[in-house]
């Protein structure tokens, strides 16, 4: 650390609508996989807090849902609602869009952008732009629908430029000592950390078969020195469903459960017994009580 720098340490929220690469983003800033992640919009649900300890500061970001507009129902207005005030509470806003694409979708967000907080564009998915050439007319594009602290292409996947990232948010955060001890790299709790593995393979291994009212539910969680015993249920909207997620043979459910556990077990660093079924809720998305057990409000 120079004598010139100060330590800073702040907020930091990461923006986006659904599907931009929020979460992996996330989870190359702190090294490991604390956010899920899937190719289907709207994997992410809750606020998720990642902490990223360095010599000069702290970065404390919150992955929020993808904002959207697409689906209504009271999981989405609580989920737009909590990215409105993400963007409310922190010292620096990374707003990810995909590097050459800006839709109404991004439009929509635009709008909530703050003009008192330093906004840093995150181009993401540059892997994926063939002509490299077409990015600088973007970009140009970009600086002129907001006055951004930054703009930086970046592969959230790869991590390519992920560094030049920090590098902008770093010094725009307040001088502050650190929030959080230097090896903490979430604030949440196994418990939680853990229905959220289960929910990643269930986005990941149904596909487009997933329905999209889908839930999980931690029953019970026992931890002894060398093992955890987790008991995980499976909120579903309606009968039909449920057959989906078990698959022939109940191939589909032992194949969820298998996954996480194996995430599980590298996460928590130990031994996982995993027990997951599946249960019958008509309505659970539209249910406040519902949605406020599991953490969404
Ligand atoms: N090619 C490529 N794919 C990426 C990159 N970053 C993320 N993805 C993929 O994009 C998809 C969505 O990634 P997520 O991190 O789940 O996106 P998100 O913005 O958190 O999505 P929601 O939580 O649903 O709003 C996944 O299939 C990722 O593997 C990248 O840099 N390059
Ligand atoms: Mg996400």
């Amino acid at each position: 650390m120079s004598e010139t720098q100060p330590h800073r340490a702040g907020l930091v929220a990461i923006v986006g609508r659904p599907n931009v690469g929020k979460s992996t983003l996330l989870n190359h800033f702190v090294g490991q996989k604390i956010s899920i992640t899937s190719r289907k919009p709207q994997t992410t649900r809750h606020r998720i807090t990642g902490i990223l300890t360095r010599p000069q500061g702290q970065l404390v970001f919150v992955d929020t849902p993808g904002f959207q507009t697409e689906h209504r129902s009271t999981m989405t207005r609580l989920m737009n609602r909590s990215v409105r005030q993400a963007l409310q509470e922190v010292d620096v806003v990374v707003w990810v869009i995909e590097a050459g694409k800006f839709d109404p979708r991004d439009e929509a967000l635009l709008k909530l952008m703050p003009l008192s907080v330093p906004v840093v564009l995150a181009m993401n998915k540059i892997d994926r732009v063939k002509d490299k050439s077409a990015l600088l007319p973007f970009t140009r594009e970009m600086s002129e629908r907001h006055a951004f602290a930054a703009i930086v292409p970046i592969s959230a996947e790869s991590g390519q430029q992920v560094e030049d990232l920090v590098g902008e948010i770093l010094p725009r955060l307040p001088e502050a000592p650190n929030m959080y001890e230097h090896d903490e790299v979430t604030t949440h709790s196994e418990r939680f950390l853990a229905a959220e593995l289960v929910r990643e393979k269930l986005f990941r291994l149904l596909g487009d078969e997933l329905p999209y009212a889908t839930a999980v539910e931690i029953e019970k969680f026992e931890a002894t020195d060398t093992l955890r015993r987790i008991y995980v249920a499976i909120l579903v909207d309606r009968p039909n469903q449920k057959a989906i997620i078990i698959g022939k043979g109940g191939e589909k459910l032992k194949a969820i459960g298998t996954q996480a556990r194996k995430d599980m077990e590298q996460l928590f660093g130990g031994k996982v017994f995993l027990e997951t079924f599946v249960r019958v809720r008509s309505g659970w998305a539209d249910d406040e009580a519902v949605l406020k057990r599991m953490g969404i409000e």
